[in-house]
């Protein structure tokens, strides 16, 4: 395959190098990156221009009540060091778990990012707690609540990473005491991004970035999803599927039936009820829950520490 791609020495391959992204990883993770938006290899040069692009989009990036795994899930991939490439294609103007500055400096930040006319989108990880005026969630004095009330309408979008930003996830699980909610829902209906997973696979951040800035926004589901990553179901795409259609299901983690890779249906698992693109594109190109063994949990399903819960029952 041929990539015409302007990756001049002094711009964008450069600094991918010195990020130790060399140009074969990055054609390698531009080939996988269009195949997880479903594409095919012909959209991988758009891919490596769209993240090499000399005008970097300015990020806001905000911390709400979450416990910043999804951060995680993204610094600390494997090759081709997907940190790397996202932190080299956008201007990452405000983050506040990495961002070097504090105080009033990161407020300074923000505030300059908010308001420059060059315009910003914004990413939001963790739920708001919407109780009593969003008390129960603050940064530098100002609620969650009013955090996003003032940035989100501002942006030329906003991508919700996890479960948290797009559903409320794990702090919204009952009896919910902050009455925490996912931001759409938090301020009345306005439209996100969301790619919810607990967490979430960074490689539908980078589809998702990748893809605001080839196509504009993905067309979305009812509950703010991209077709693109979550229009089929876990269990549609499982490798136990074929033992699912014949009812052979694992009745405990440690029998022979789970050994052979029977189903984990009885154990449990909510791949039929679940949306979402693990099994194609898998964590780190590795493995993904149920290949290793356990059940699909529901993770990237609206309220799923209740709806979903017990995690070890059959419905
Ligand atoms: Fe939520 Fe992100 Fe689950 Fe954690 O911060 S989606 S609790 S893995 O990581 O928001
Ligand atoms: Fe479906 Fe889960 Fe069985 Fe896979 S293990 S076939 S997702 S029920
Ligand atoms: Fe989550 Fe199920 Fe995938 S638990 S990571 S949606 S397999």
């Amino acid at each position: 395959m041929r990539f015409s791609v302007g990756l001049g020495k002094d711009g964008a391959e450069k600094r991918l190098e010195q990020n130790g992204v060399s140009r074969r990883d990055f054609m390698k993770f531009c080939a996988t990156t269009a195949a997880v938006m479903g594409m095919g290899p012909a959209f991988a040069p758009q891919v490596a221009e769209a993240l090499t692009q000399k005008r970097r989009p300015s990020v806001v990036y905000l911390h709400l009540a979450e416990c910043t795994g999804c951060s995680e899930a993204v610094l600390r991939t494997v090759s081709p060091y997907i940190d790397a490439l996202i932190l080299d294609t956008i201007s990452l103007d405000y983050h506040e778990t990495l961002m070097a500055a504090a105080g009033h400096a990161a407020e300074e930040a923000l505030h300059e990012a908010v308001n420059s006319p060059e315009g910003f989108v914004c990413v939001v990880e963790g739920g708001v707690p919407t109780a009593d005026h969003g008390v129960y969630g603050k940064v530098a004095g100002k609620s969650m609540l009013e955090i996003v009330e003032e940035i989100v309408p501002k942006a030329a979008a906003t991508i919700c990473i996890g479960t948290c930003a797009s559903y409320g996830g794990v702090q919204a699980a009952a009896p919910n005491p902050t009455k925490a909610m996912g931001v759409s829902k938090a301020l009345g209906g306005v439209t996100t991004v969301n790619l919810p997973g607990c967490p979430p696979n960074p490689y539908n951040f980078v589809g998702a970035v990748v893809h605001y800035l080839t196509k504009g926004v993905p067309e979305l589901d009812s509950g703010g999803r991209p077709y693109i990553f979550y229009g089929e179901s876990v269990h549609d795409n499982c490798p136990r599927l074929k033992h699912f259609n014949r009812d052979e299901y694992a009745t405990s983690f440690t029998s022979e039936e789970a050994r052979k890779g029977y189903c984990l249906y009885e154990l449990g698992c909510k791949g039929p009820d679940t949306y979402n693109n693990c099994p194609k594109v898998k964590f780190n190109q590795t493995n993904w829950p149920v290949e290793a063994g356990h059940p699909c949990i529901g993770c990237s399903e609206p309220n799923f520490w209740d709806e979903m819960s017990p995690f070890y029952k059959p419905w």
